[in-house]
């Protein structure tokens, strides 16, 4: 019986011993590694600091951080982009991050390393939609192609805006979709109401009046208050102002090819300003106006007129007459300083104050076209070839079919618009002194 007790008592010591080595060992091997940002692509010193999403338990609206301007900030599903957790597949490390080779083209090294967290400083960037509540599984589409083609190796901001409140849904979706920070801004009224030298009795007639002539959105209100925001204030929100580059996203856009490197990087690398995948001919009949406008601008204005613009981009005859040419701005990567800039703001000012936002029906694509054309120099804006998009209903398909395969990419090249009779893309091509690639012709028709 002693001898049986005794048996057991060396048993129980055994197995406590043998279970104190199992918790020792899985717990050191478990704190024992520390992680480095590094490790992660993430340098402690890189060129801007953005906060970690807090954590939280993903539960919906009670986890979103009131800021002070009264935006909003989200967090759910924080944990996926701390340094301690990689995305999918095993990052390539780099010493110093600024010194990270950005990969343009399939022989530079780094090409092919789409897993994980990229390596590279990160602009201070942020992506912008302005966007309506029942936008949301519209703008919900975009974000998925954005961040699967880019953005999950990234992590940049996405600033909402708009003119009502946004809701629980539209915050919880938008935030579970993005893999960098979310923000939530609501559009003072003076940004997004009749500036008081309308005359609100004329503009009205104005909207019967294309109602009759069936002029795209020629009747809407709304419209037109979109148009002049995104012409003169969304660079100017306080959220904005936390930015100096941004990528404007719409609902329902698609990219159809992998972006290999950063375009915010690539921009300021560069010293591009403002960009374009699209470009076409504006509909007359909304913005009759609109380069006589220009022309007083111009007239009161030379100081802020560069030198080696792209005038001839914008008219056949050397500023006389407007040949419509503008770049779709529903996709813009571009400069907010450059927004921000005397110049511009003296530009969008003088046009504002001719009111052909609301006695017309003029968009903020030509208005920033125009602006881009002649403020800046022709260098400074890019084509950006390799960001294949659509926006209903055209499509931007890189020409040529080793791009196209080297970037993964699942447009019909039948579909490409660039070198069609009604984009002004062959324009820009030429005013540049550029050779067009390869096989253009024969998307021609
Ligand atoms: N908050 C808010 N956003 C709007 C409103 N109208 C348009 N938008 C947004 O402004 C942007 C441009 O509006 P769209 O309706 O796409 O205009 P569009 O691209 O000229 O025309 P579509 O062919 O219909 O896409 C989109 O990001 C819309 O979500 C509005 O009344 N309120
Ligand atoms: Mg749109």
């Amino acid at each position: 019986m002693a001898a049986g007790s005794a048996r057991i008592v060396r048993y129980i010591l055994f197995a406590s011993f043998f279970l104190a080595v199992l918790y020792f060992a899985s717990h050191s091997s478990y704190e024992g590694v520390q992680l480095k940002p590094s490790t992660f692509g993430v340098s402690p010193g890189s060129s801007i600091t953005r906060p970690d999403k807090s954590s939280d338990d993903g539960s919906g609206a009670s986890s979103w951080g009131s800021k002070p301007d009264g935006s909003i900030s989200n967090s759910p599903g924080s944990a996926k982009n701390s340094p301690s957790k990689p995305g999918a597949g095993s990052p390539k490390q780099y010493q110093d991050l600024a010194e990270a080779p950005m990969a343009l083209s399939p022989s530079d090294q780094g090409w092919n390393d789409l897993l994980g967290t990229a390596p590279g400083p990160r602009m201070n960037a942020t992506f912008v939609s302005l966007a309506r509540n029942s936008d949301v599984w519209e703008i919900a589409r975009s974000i998925r192609q954005v961040e699967d083609r880019f953005n999950r190796r990234y992590n940049y901001d996405w600033v909402f805006l708009n003119d009502k409140p946004f809701d629980a849904t539209f915050k919880k979706v938008t935030s579970s979709l993005v893999s960098g920070k979310t923000y939530y801004g609501e559009i003072p009224r003076e940004h997004w109401s009749f500036p008081d030298f309308i005359d609100q009795d004329k503009a009205r007639k104005v909207r019967e009046d294309m109602a009759q002539r069936k002029i795209i959105y020629g009747d809407s209100v709304s419209y037109r208050h979109m148009c002049r925001f995104e012409s003169g204030f969304f660079f100017r929100q306080p959220l904005m102002l936390n930015y100096e580059w941004y990528w404007r996203v719409e609902p329902s856009v698609e990219l159809y090819c992998d972006i290999h490197y950063d375009p915010f990087r690539f921009m300021a690398e560069n010293k591009k300003k403002y960009s374009f995948v699209l470009s076409l001919y504006e509909y007359e009949e909304t913005i009759p106006t609109l380069w006589d406008s220009v022309k007083k601008f111009m007239k009161n204005h030379p100081e802020h007129i560069a030198e080696g613009n792209s005038m001839a981009f914008l008219s056949d005859d050397g500023g006389e007459k407007y040949n419509k040419c503008h770049f779709w701005s529903n996709f813009e990567v571009g400069n907010l300083e450059w927004l921000r800039s005397k110049a511009y703001i003296d530009f969008f000012d003088s046009l504002d104050q001719d009111g052909g936002f609301f006695y017309e029906r003029w968009g903020d694509a030509p208005v920033h076209s125009i602006a881009a054309g002649l403020l800046l120099k022709k260098e400074e804006i890019h084509f950006f070839n390799d960001i294949a998009y659509y926006h209903v209903p055209f499509t931007h398909c890189p020409t040529g079919e080793k791009t196209r395969l080297d970037l993964r990419c699942h447009c019909n090249p039948k579909d490409n618009f660039d070198w069609k009779g009604y984009s002004c893309t062959s324009r820009y091509f030429e005013i540049n002194g550029l050779e067009k690639p390869q096989g253009y012709e024969e998307q021609q028709e």
